[in-house]
């Protein structure tokens, strides 16, 4: 985040919030019946923790204990012996009560195609989906891939599987075939859920032709793909592998619609969702039943104010954390209405976001600082003459949102009568841990405010990992104790999940961002400390795109580092060098950007790519990414310690 841009010592502003009041009740009444909930649950968490999920999920057997384990052990468990399924607390019980409530609107990739669908409907689709499952012979505990567009039935997918106690890993439809291999491949599914093509921005995407790639270059033996089931949203035509590959239309017709519920204990895993760390390969993050869905639930409760009736829209792709949480999980387990948004913010023109506020009368927004500041530039003639008066809580997240961001969101979106809540969380943590609440935390433009109800955050020195008490300080950001949906560990990998979030700072859990705390006791995220670079809130490795590069046969060596960007928070510059004996050809460059967009996915694109005759080492060998970085970011002049450079020039 561009620091210059921050002021951390304007007053906290209480919003007006009119909204908040008018017919609603908000959920917490004021800032000290916050700080007192909060309190409570870092004192008490068995009782604020044990209420909650009590008062929010159906259980079929209680939990005897509300948790065990600790950050030095790396064994956190919650709600012990409790059985659950998180299917029916996301769907049944709802369709039972209230079948023709709309459960999902779909707003299509062309506007007028919109699709809705109740309770009622969403409960035999996915019962007709899991019994589909079953005849592929999917059991409790195997892995589903699920590589679709923005679609219900990716949300039908989702819920099948949760239902018989498959765990599902979605796939974001912007991944290569390489990436998608990959994750194939790491956890061994045997099904694979997809549609013919997707649709977006009035572009067609194959995804049935990358599933196909990824799977004809699969290795393992473990995990060969048994079947694709197909959904068809455009109808054109794809190649079909015999036997492999099933139309969805064609098993949904013969399947029952109703299916039983599978039994989970609270700790069995609900999902896996690969993400990029600092180093090597994704890696498969693990979240279980009830903890993550107890964090879903109470943040659409608390952090965007859920209320009967409430029409909730996040923008976010499944394919993310924020979509799981945001339009699955999170709304659908309070009983509300879902928006799945199939488009772009500026298809077919700029406008579409605040039209489709105004057709379906939204009450909560959720996008990311990218899509508000791109907006924002192509001006204000995009809003006129829409009524967003049904608006109460606009949300932000995914990078840190700069002042004149939120000024504008505030102000011309919320007209400043919404509360804005700049959400801050991450794939591992499940769920928003720092935010404010609508009509009750002050804000500060850029600032994410305070914590979570069961979020202790510290901050401490990266160097000695000394925690830095009091206000006014800055260092990197851990929490120190466990929370209910923090990732429990990495799939088949729980070394690296300890060497990762919990050995690097000893009894906490580093979230792998730099913070500070203000005079007032409030947190602003400054960004990755680590290698991970952040473009429009897609979280990319450095080393996954360096590894695309040196594939390719003219690289002998790349550095990758992160620059900022206006639009995108940071963008992508890549360092190359060449083999001996290659010569820099015309064209090579944008031959190296194919190469990553074919690796990784078109979103991975570098921004720039320098062919360079030499990268900065130390004189170990080791390539100084540092002094690249001040290099895009021209902070020439402040190159800082070049004592260890091998050769300084
Ligand atoms: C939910 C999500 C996580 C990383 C995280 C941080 C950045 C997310 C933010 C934010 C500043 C916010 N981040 N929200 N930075 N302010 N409100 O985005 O998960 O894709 O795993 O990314 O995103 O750097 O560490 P994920």
């Amino acid at each position: 985040m561009d620091k210059s841009s921050i002021n951390e010592d304007v007053d906290p502003v209480y919003p007006i919030a009119e909204r908040m009041l008018g017919d609603h009740k908000a959920n917490v009444e004021d800032i000290v019946k916050y700080e007192e909930m909060w309190e409570s649950s870092i004192n008490t968490p068995d009782i604020f923790f044990g209420d909650l999920a009590r008062e929010l999920l159906s259980w079929t057997k209680p939990f005897e204990r509300v948790q065990q384990g600790s950050f030095h052990e790396g064994d956190i468990a919650w709600f012990l012996e409790g059985e659950l399924n998180a299917c029916y607390n996301c769907v049944d019980r709802y369709a039972l009560e209230t079948p023709d409530k709309i459960a999902i609107i779909h707003e299509g990739d062309e506007p007028e195609n919109v699709r809705k669908i109740t309770y009622g409907e969403l409960l035999q689709e996915v019962c007709r989906l899991s019994n589909v499952l079953k005849s592929m012979d999917v059991h409790k505990g195997d892995k589903v891939i699920i590589y679709m567009p923005m679609i219900p039935e990716a949300v039908v997918a989702m819920l099948a599987c949760a239902r018989i106690g498959a765990v599902h890993s979605v796939v974001f439809a912007g991944f290569s075939s390489d990436s998608l291999r990959d994750r194939i491949e790491d956890c061994g599914a045997h099904v694979v859920l997809t549609s013919d093509e997707g649709r977006r921005g009035g572009k067609n995407i194959a995804t049935k032709l990358i599933v196909d790639e990824a799977i004809k270059g699969t290795t393992t033996t473990t995990s060969t793909v048994r079947h694709v089931l197909v959904y068809r949203r455009t109808g054109s035509d794809v190649p079909w592998t015999e036997n492999r590959d099933l139309w969805w239309h064609d098993e949904m017709a013969k399947a029952r619609p109703y299916c039983p519920l599978t039994t989970m204990s609270s700790e069995d895993p609900l999902f896996l969702l690969y993400t990029s760390g600092s180093t090597g390969t994704p890696k498969g993050i693990v979240h279980t039943t009830a903890g993550y869905l107890i964090g879903a639930a109470s943040t659409v409760k608390y952090v965007f104010d859920y209320q009967p009736g409430d029409i909730h829209a996040c923008m976010a792709d499944i394919g993310w954390i924020t979509g799981h949480t945001y339009i699955v999980y999170g709304p659908l387990a309070l009983g509300a209405t879902t928006v799945l948004f199939e488009s772009t913010p500026t298809y077919p023109d700029p406008s579409r976001f605040w039209k489709m506020v105004e057709k379906h009368k939204v009450t909560q927004f959720y996008t990311a600082p990218t899509a508000i500041r791109a907006l924002r530039r192509l001006g204000d003639k995009w809003l006129e003459g829409i009524d967003l008066s049904s608006l109460r809580v606009i949300g932000s997240v995914g990078e840190p949102i700069n002042p004149e961001a939120w000024e504008w969101y505030n102000a011309q979106i919320g007209k400043g009568e919404c509360a804005v809540v700049d959400t801050y969380w991450q794939t591992e943590t499940g769920s928003i841990i720092i935010s404010p609440l609508p009509g009750v935390t002050p804000t500060k433009p850029g600032s994410a405010t305070l914590p979570f109800f069961g979020i202790k955050p510290v901050i401490l020195d990266p160097q000695t990992g000394a925690e830095l008490e009091g206000n006014d300080v800055t260092g990197v950001l851990a929490i120190s104790q466990p929370w209910p949906s923090m990732a429990r560990t990495v799939y088949n990998n729980h070394h690296r999940y300890l060497e990762t979030y919990l050995n690097p700072y000893k009894g906490f859990y580093f979230t792998g961002d730099g913070a500070s705390r203000d005079k007032d006791g409030y947190i602003w995220i400054r960004g990755r400390v680590d290698d991970v670079i952040n473009v429009s809130g897609h979280r990319l490795s450095t080393s996954e795109i360096e590894s695309a590069l040196i594939h390719h046969e003219s690289v002998a060596e790349a550095a990758v580092v992160g620059g900022h960007d206006d639009l995108t928070g940071q963008c992508i510059h890549a360092f190359t060098t060449l083999k001996p004996n290659v010569e820099i050809s015309e064209g090579l460059e944008k031959e190296l950007s194919l190469q990553v967009r074919k690796v990784i996915g078109p979103f991975a694109t570098p921004k720039r790519i320098y062919v360079v005759s030499d990268l900065p080492k130390t004189r170990s060998g080791k390539i100084m990414r540092r002094i690249l970085r001040k290099i895009v970011n021209k902070e020439h002049d402040d190159l800082g310690d070049i004592s260890t450079l091998a050769d300084p020039s």
